[in-house]
């Protein structure tokens, strides 16, 4: 693990209060609550920590983490201010799953800021398990969600640019893969696990087009007795490896939440005969209150709150 990394948590160790496990492979153990999330996403953490240090269900924390950037017309890639696709309109996936494998998910939801509440509500309210475009935004007015516009001036101006000289960058690690989209992970109290995953996708993507944050198994997945993944990036790598899920298995297989999320990685890298440039990046958290992360390029972060830590870590990635 990055030598950084490992004297910060090291150090933590020996300063940690009992109660809290800590093992010197690098990965912490929280007796929770914990929640971690893609990026620097430490606001939504809080605004999940307030909920879990409360005693409050993981599944209320991780939705109410994944609104904050959903709100934020500063975060290019989630919500209200993400990048448009291609024709200029913002088009929003998202999902969400609890500690009994109950799921919602929405994806090329339009005009409604919140997509991780509708999927809570396709959870909630509806027999299946995703919902989409047109049918999708019907489902959430009829649960009592207002339409708005999500394109921001800023967002517009990108796109208007974009247009004078209309590239198509998908798998290229550019200005319109705008990372920011958030996975959100967290264990309450009570050792149950749950996460969100919310995102505009791609900048300037083909209308229509739908990544992996709102796939079950691929942008998010939980399995209450071994633990929780999710990934941001480029949604078609993801997709190809069926990635959170795939984390999930590797931590049933006795692999640790980094470890796992460098296997995933090495599956995608493998899938371009070991050399590319996209990004794409895991995060994982087990029962036991461990977590990690991993990536495929550099630059790659997540946010971490436990009763002991509230901290951007720099993740290590295959590319160095
Ligand atoms: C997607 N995985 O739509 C998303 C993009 C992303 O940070 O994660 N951006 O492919």
């Amino acid at each position: 693990m990055d030598r950084k990394i490992f004297l910060k948590t090291s150090l933590l160790g020996a300063l940690l209060p009992a109660g809290r496990k800590f093992s010197f492979s690098g990965q912490a153990e929280a007796e929770g609550p914990v929640v971690i999330s893609t990026w620097d996403n430490r606001k939504a953490n809080s605004a999940a920590w307030e909920i879990l240090s409360g005693g409050g269900p993981a599944l209320d924390a991780v939705e109410a983490g994944a609104r904050v950037p959903e709100a934020d017309p500063g975060d290019r890639s989630v919500g209200y201010g993400g990048y448009p696709d291609r024709t200029g309109k913002v088009t929003l996936d998202a999902c969400i799953m609890n500690h009994e494998s109950r799921c919602g998910s929405v994806a090329f939801l339009l005009d409604i800021k919140h997509a991780v509440s509708v999927a809570r509500k396709v959870l909630e309210n509806s027999p299946h398990v995703m919902m989409v475009g047109e049918g999708a935004q019907q489902f959430a007015l009829d649960n009592g969600f207002k339409k708005e516009n999500l394109l921001t001036e800023e967002a517009r101006q990108v796109w208007l640019n974009w247009k004078k000289n209309p590239e198509y960058p998908v798998t290229s690690w550019d200005q319109y893969m705008n990372h920011d989209t958030i996975g959100i992970l967290a264990l309450d109290r009570q050792g149950n696990l749950s996460g969100a995953c919310t995102t505009s996708g791609i900048g300037m993507k083909m209308h229509g087009r739908v990544g992996d944050s709102p796939l079950i198994g691929a942008g998010l997945f939980v399995d209450n007795d071994i633990g929780a993944a999710a990934a941001t990036g480029v949604g078609e790598e993801v997709i190809r490896v069926a990635g959170s899920h795939l984390v999930v298995e590797l931590m049933r297989h006795g692999a640790s939440p980094t470890d796992a999320c460098r296997r995933a990685v090495e599956r995608i890298v493998n899938n371009h005969g070991g050399a590319m440039d996209g990004q794409v990046g895991f995060l994982a958290l087990n029962k036991k209150g461990a977590y990690g992360g991993y990536a495929i390029q550099s630059g790659y972060s997540y946010a971490v709150r436990t009763l002991q830590q509230e901290e951007l870590i720099s993740s290590e990635s295959w590319f160095g």
